[in-house]
């Protein structure tokens, strides 16, 4: 699309932004600021450098789309492609088994800072911060429980494995001068049905205070909870609510997964209810179709939603803003691009919305007019803004960035 359309365009949208009380340019440094935490696992459906086994632990990527990246040069490279095609700037989120092993069998209990010496160099190169999470999953030790296990053996080496993935977040953290945020989220659960429950939760809350007992200040806790996993389906140990009253008592972060719900649940309703008791939230931004399918990322209501709650308890500083998806089925570059410009969108369409006003309606008890705002927000030309702010990145407007990929595809993706 011409530049000048793209300025045309934004200037109209500004005025009339601005006669609801809303300012494009603010809104626009606020987008700026807005930095999402890239999954590295989309890019080789959650393969990573450890071994070639399986994917276990309650979870699956489906699809064969060809061109998945490999090893750490390809999945850098693809990132890299990715975040050219992204405006702004953003973080990415490293699991444990994507560390640079170099080729030697390093156990899960036996990881250390250094297997992440290089991302945290290439971080600082490629002006990427970096976050990081624990991995229970595909491991011969995996199996229906980790740190819930009854056996000491297992449950000891996964605490091990934990305590060592804070130590490394604490590094990453360090040196990027930025808390690294860690998540950890186990899939501890069972297939059919059991009777042990308390016990499970028991053993899952000592495992994380024995965790947790060590204080960091460059590396920040999160915990994900979520509903059930595949082969897990009739109990899951880390449920939403044992890892809210967690979070509540030990000033920890929930981690929200937005496909970790019932259907009809809206995660973006926890959002104020959460912030009232825990100082910040982490999203997993993800799809769910039917159940926890983790499609890439769109545009779609349940995701406005969850960002408009985020923007209307002023409490964009509070909230880290992972993705989370893994798409096997299509580009997979494509699914980052798709993906993060959605969840940009989502965000700016809240940041744009006229709150103070609805919100003084709303005090006032005007509902009518707190409705009909609420319906014109809707048709307001917020795609002028988000035109304006991705030339304003220097990434393509509009459906630019498909050549792109298409591009990428033919020279680097086909050759795999
Ligand atoms: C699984 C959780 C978890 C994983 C990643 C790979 O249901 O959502 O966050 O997707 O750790
Ligand atoms: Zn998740």
């Amino acid at each position: 699309m011409k530049d000048q359309f793209v300025l045309k365009a934004y200037e109209i949208a500004k005025e009339r932004y601005a006669a609801l009380g809303v300012d494009t340019e603010k809104v626009l440094a606020q987008l700026q600021d807005f930095h999402l935490s890239l999954h590295c696992w989309q890019a080789d459906d959650v393969t990573g450098f450890e071994s070639a086994g399986d994917l276990t632990g309650g979870i699956q990527a489906t699809g064969n789309y060809p061109g998945k990246a490999r090893n750490m040069k390809e999945l850098r490279a693809d990132i890299l492609k990715a975040k050219s095609l992204i405006p702004g700037n953003h973080r990415l989120n490293l699991h444990e088994i994507y560390g640079d092993f170099q080729g030697e069998k390093v156990d899960r209990d036996q990881v250390e800072p250094r297997h992440f010496a290089s991302w945290i160099e290439w971080g600082k190169e490629n002006d990427t911060k970096l976050d990081f999470n624990s991995t229970s999953f595909s491991h011969p030790k995996s199996g229906n429980l980790s740190l819930a296990n009854p056996d000491k053996g297992i449950r000891d080496f996964w605490i091990e494995h934990t305590k060592r993935c804070r130590a490394i977040a604490e590094e990453m953290g360090k040196a990027q001068g930025d808390p690294c945020i860690m998540n950890l989220w186990v899939h501890d659960g069972c297939k059919d049905v059991s009777v042990k429950h308390y016990l499970y939760r028991s053993l899952l809350k000592d495992s994380l205070d024995q965790i947790f007992k060590k204080k960091y200040s460059n590396m920040k806790d999160c915990i994900e909870g979520k509903l059930f996993g595949i082969g897990l389906e009739s109990f899951t140990v880390g449920s939403h609510d044992f890892y809210t009253a967690y979070a509540a008592a030990n000033g920890k972060i929930p981690t929200i997964d937005t496909g970790h719900y019932h259907p009809t649940e809206s995660p973006a309703d926890k959002v104020s209810a959460l912030l009232n008791f825990v100082p910040e939230l982490m999203l997993h931004v993800s799809r769910p179709i039917r159940w926890d399918s983790d499609h890439v990322t769109i545009m779609d209501d349940p995701t406005l939603d969850l960002f408009f709650e985020i923007v209307r308890a002023d409490a964009l500083e509070r909230v880290h803003y992972g993705l989370d998806y893994f798409d096997g089925a299509i580009n997979r570059i494509g699914a980052y691009v798709i993906g993060s410009r959605a969840a940009q969108k989502c965000m700016l369409r809240a940041l744009l919305e006229p709150r103070d006003l609805i919100g003084k309606y709303e005090l006032e008890g005007k509902t009518f007019q707190v409705l009909a705002l609420f319906e014109e927000g809707k048709v307001m030309p917020w795609n002028a803004v988000w035109d304006m702010f991705c030339l304003k990145n220097n990434v393509p407007v509009g459906d630019g960035f498909i050549p792109e990929i298409e591009k990428y595809e033919r020279q680097v993706l086909s050759k795999r």
